[in-house]
């Protein structure tokens, strides 16, 4: 575990660093001031505030969340409906949480937690065309 949030950290630092096409990559706070809580029945409050973002290879996704209140699993397509985190190619769970988009294509972040997915803290990252 340690191990894996040390590699994630470096991934960040490193991801935050990187510049593409003359531009500086973007750290985004997930929900704002909000932070990555349980929005309570609101299931578009990620959605929209993904929406309004853009999104490009070496930004940083920050997840403001207390340890053991929330995790940040990222799942495939479909997944993220069903609210699935068995199959999540990575779970973290101690906040805050600094996870770099190192890849192009779609994103999907759900909480692992009770019904928090459920109740909305699930996320659809749509990334810029490069
Ligand atoms: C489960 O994870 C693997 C590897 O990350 C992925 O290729 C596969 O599509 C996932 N399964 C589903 C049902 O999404
Ligand atoms: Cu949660």
């Amino acid at each position: 575990m340690n191990q894996k949030l040390n590699l994630l950290i470096i991934m960040a630092v490193v991801a935050a660093s990187m510049e593409f096409r003359g531009t500086a990559a973007v750290d985004h706070i997930v929900g704002d001031s909000f932070g990555w809580n349980n929005p309570n029945g609101d299931n578009v409050f990620y959605d929209i505030w993904s929406l309004n973002q853009r999104f490009h290879i070496g930004d940083v996704l920050v997840f403001n969340f207390a340890t053991g209140a929330h995790t940040v699993a990222e799942v495939h397509l479909g997944e993220h409906q069903a609210c699935d985190s068995h199959n999540a190619s990575q779970l973290i769970t101690i906040g805050p949480a600094f996870v770099p988009l190192l890849t192009g294509g779609d994103h999907f972040f759900i909480c692992s937690l009770a019904d928090h997915c459920q109740k909305g803290q699930s996320m659809t990252i749509r990334m810029e065309e490069q």
